[in-house]
């Protein structure tokens, strides 16, 4: 058993398809203003990590599109949350350079030590909402070598290319090496 300390039960969801042991514990936690996904997690892992005993794993992830200087990256939540995919569409409405990178670095609490897996998948910024599956922007990325947008894909495709797939199949391997 390992925990996952997440609030998105979407997350939890196409993790639980690579890491079945994992358990979802729903909470919340302040995620600081910073530059990097990096910086984000390090300070959530010893806020937890003061506060619950044990060893857990968080998950930060963001949609960094080249054309609009990495936007929304970092705010990829408060951004989802504001103008969503709507919004995005309607930023990229007359630009074609589409590429965009997704990003996920998950953070390990183990032993009292603090570590980070980092994913990344490459793609680009459809030109309207396609798919139904998943969650968050999949609607709108196309990972590279595909035409079809990530919600238009099962969880498995999804988690077979994605940066949290990538990410958490690190995870495993240290598990297996490191762990209980
Ligand atoms: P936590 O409780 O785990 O923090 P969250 O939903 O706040 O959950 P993030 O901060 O990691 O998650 O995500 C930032 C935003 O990016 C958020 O709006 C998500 O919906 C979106 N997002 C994250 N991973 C995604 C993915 O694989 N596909 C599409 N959108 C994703």
């Amino acid at each position: 058993m390992f925990r996952i300390i997440t609030h998105n039960k979407n997350k939890y969801e196409e993790m639980r398809k690579i890491i079945p042991e994992l358990e979802m514990l729903d909470m919340k936690y302040p995620e600081i203003q910073a530059d990097t996904i990096e910086e984000v997690i390090d300070f959530a892992l010893d806020y937890l990590g003061d506060k619950i005993e044990g060893d857990f794993i968080i998950d930060d992830s963001g949609l960094f599109i080249h054309a609009l200087n990495d936007f929304p990256g970092v705010y990829s939540a408060y951004v989802f949350k504001t103008i969503g995919n709507e919004g995005i569409l309607r930023l990229m409405e007359n630009e074609d350079r589409r590429e965009a990178t997704f990003k996920t670095v998950i953070g390990m609490r183990f032993a009292g030590k603090n570590f980070k897996f980092v994913g990344l998948c490459h793609g680009e910024i459809a030109r309207e909402m396609r798919g139904k599956n998943g969650f968050g922007y999949d609607p709108i990325f196309i990972p590279e070598g595909y035409e079809r947008t990530f919600a238009e894909m099962t969880t498995e495709e999804k988690n077979r290319i994605s940066h949290r797939g990538k990410a958490l199949r690190k995870v495993a391997a240290f598990l297996k090496r490191f762990g209980p």
